[in-house]
């Protein structure tokens, strides 16, 4: 060991060496896994990993202006890429690195992986307290860093330049793997990044990791196999599992041959094309009546790729069969023994491609493959529907949404991640590729949509990206606009602007409680004013476009639907990032359809409302099961 040749690198520049020559293989393609690192310099990573990032320019560096919204746009990047690429993020210390935690929870929920390298506090701590630095009076150990431990997959501090040679393959090992990946975090100490040390040459050669495709064990099998042939009405359920494993095609082709319809789950979204005779859309909370019947009634659902969310469950009452049981297909065991599943643990692809031979020759009965595709067309016309209401004076959403669907190029991506949107984009949205709708709602954190455009873009450049985002969400965090014109990735960003936050103030009346706290306007006598005050309120006068302009996008405001559709076709040839503004109706809403989504009520209240809507979610609370195998 001690006979290997040696290179003298400063910590930094062995972090970038070994990350440069980390390679991926499935399916016989290799590719880099880091496109690149997102960075935004100060103390505590100027003289480490800027240094290092300058003396390695064939490692691509990208400025930002946001930490959180750099680890957005590494978490839509790695989604785009299906998991098989991603970008570290380098922040400095202290606030630099705090404000990368809510991306490293985005990350870790949706399961994707990227790569953060926080700046950390000295590690010979002689200096301390430097500036930025939280002190406790109980350990030296401990640094704003710490709180990425729960949201990482994997967390570690570099305490000494060796460190790198066991923390870094952990690092590789955690990001790589399909049922493990997420956020990884190294605290990495400000001096220990510009320390040198003698690195083994061999520590730095190209290294492929294999992303494997596991396969189920066959028992389990095969006691699947029996489940589905006695199954009177099978259900499957698409989540992101599907579309990560590029599990689109054998999905389809075991449908076609088992007969089994297909609800969709956010991040699963587009597993099937939408116009699937036996693609049932959205499931869930935010599903199609389509979807949501046929869970209720459903004696057997196979899960494939889903973690199960409320959203997906409808809060634990979208299946109501008295013996209803899963089957999950699943990497990782965690979520296949979801709700007391026979759990098949391994890639979809190849779970799929195994069951699909086991289940030679069986189909489902002809009456519910029929009743399954009166639904699906059923659902279709009611898109349609909504599609073309033309509200007055402002236009509704699922109208502006049915003009993006119909006006995008068919091979777009569009990108959306919180407020009333998703819920609407869920039922409505017309998915006709695996990337077509690209939804961050595991965390639902909005201020996501900008930066994670510019992350789709730069996964995809040859698509357009449409970033659809409501008022709230883009005063949250626009700040990749910039980013966007300087890299020259063109994002056409629709901003639909209802003065507020419509999907809290609709939750907000369900609950019986006004709307409270969720419009734009000026307190009144102290008092914030609900959505009883109507017009009779002192107005924000916010001038989204102008802000648009100032970080100098193109911008196209529109009036009506014709201008909407007008701006839609412009877009298709302008060159840089362009924004498409559009005021909407605050009330005029897609309604849900059968289902339901658990957020509790008062138990005591002085208002009549609130005592009503809980009453009302008491008679729904009941209907919440336990799925005991
Ligand atoms: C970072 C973050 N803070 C708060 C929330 C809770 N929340 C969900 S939607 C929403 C309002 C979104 O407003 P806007 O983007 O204008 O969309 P709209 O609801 O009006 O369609 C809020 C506050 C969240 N999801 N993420
Ligand atoms: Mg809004």
């Amino acid at each position: 060991m001690n006979q290997q040749t040696t290179k003298r690198l400063t910590t930094a520049q062995a972090v970038i060496a070994f990350l440069k020559n980390q390679y991926v293989e499935r399916d016989g393609v290799e590719q880099p896994f880091f496109a690149g690192c997102f960075g935004i310099f100060g103390h505590g990573n100027i003289a480490g990993i800027s240094q290092a990032l300058q003396q390695m320019p064939g490692f691509r560096y990208y400025q930002a202006r946001n930490e959180q919204a750099m680890v957005h746009a590494a978490v839509a990047y790695a989604k785009t890429k299906n998991r098989l690429q991603t970008l570290v993020c380098t922040s400095s210390i202290g606030p630099g690195a705090t404000n990368m935690v809510t991306g490293a929870a985005t990350a870790t929920i949706n399961r994707l992986p990227v790569l953060l390298l926080p700046g950390d506090i000295f590690a010979r701590r002689n200096v301390a307290p430097v500036l930025q630095q939280l002190e406790s009076e109980h350990t030296q150990d401990i640094s704003v860093n710490d709180c990425f431990k729960p949201v990482s997959r994997y967390w570690d501090r570099i305490a000494r330049p060796e460190q790198v040679l066991t923390a870094l393959p952990e690092a590789m090992r955690v990001l790589t793997s399909p049922a493990e990946t997420g956020a990884v975090t190294l605290g990495f100490p400000q001096d220990v990044q510009v320390e040198a040390y003698a690195y083994p040459e061999a520590f730095l050669h190209k290294r492929v990791w294999q992303i494997p495709r596991n396969r189920p064990d066959h028992r389990a099998l095969e006691q699947a196999v029996a489940w589905i042939r006695t199954s009177q009405r099978p259900l499957i359920i698409a989540g992101g599992g599907v579309i990560y494993s590029e599990a689109t095609d054998i999905l389809q082709r075991f449908v076609d041959q088992a007969g089994i319809p297909v609800g969709e789950t956010m991040a699963g979204k587009g597993s099937l094309c939408f116009d699937h005779s036996l693609n049932l859309g959205a499931i869930g909370a935010t599903g199609t009546f389509a979807a949501n019947r046929v869970a209720k009634e459903a004696d057997l659902v196979i899960g494939i790729g889903t973690r199960y969310s409320d959203f997906t469950t409808s809060s634990k009452t979208a299946f109501q069969h008295p013996e209803v049981r899963f089957i999950n297909i699943n990497v990782a065991p965690f979520d296949a023994s979801k709700h007391l599943a026979l759990p098949l643990v391994g890639d979809a692809k190849v779970t799929l491609e195994e069951l699909l031979i086991l289940l030679d020759g069986y189909t489902i009965d002809e009456g519910y493959r029929i009743h399954s595709e009166q639904l699906h067309r059923a659902w279709d016309a009611e898109v349609e529907r909504i599609y073309a209401i033309r509200n007055e004076p402002l236009p509704g959403q699922g109208e502006l949404i049915g003009a993006v669907n119909e006006l995008s190029a068919p091979n777009a991506i569009m990108v959306c991640a919180a407020g009333s949107l998703p819920g609407d984009l869920h039922k409505l949205w017309r998915a006709r590729h695996p990337k077509n709708y690209h939804l961050e709602y595991g965390y639902s954190c909005m201020g996501y949509e900008i930066a994670g455009g510019l992350g789709a873009k730069m996964a995809a450049p040859d698509r357009d990206v449409y970033v659809m985002v409501g008022d709230g969400s883009y005063l949250m965090m626009n700040s990749e606009i910039v980013t966007s014109i300087q890299e020259n990735y063109k994002l056409i960003i629709v901003l639909l602007d209802n003065h507020g936050f419509k999907s809290i103030g609709a939750l907000s009346r369900s609950l019986g409680q006004d709307g409270f706290g969720t419009r734009y306007a000026a307190p009144h006598n102290g008092v914030f004013p609900g959505d009883s005050a109507g017009a009779d309120v002192q107005i924000l006068s916010i001038d989204l476009a102008a802000n648009a302009r100032s970080l100098g996008a193109y911008v196209i405001e529109c009036k009506t639907y014709a201008d909407f559709v007008a701006a839609l076709e412009e877009v298709r040839t302008t060159v840089r990032t362009s924004v498409i503004y559009i005021q909407n109706d605050r009330y005029e809403s897609v309604p849900g359809y059968e289902s339901w989504w658990d957020v509790p009520v008062a138990e005591v209240s002085t208002s009549p409302q609130v005592q009503t809507a809980r009453k009302e979610w008491e008679a729904m609370r009941v209907q919440e099961r336990y799925f005991l195998g």
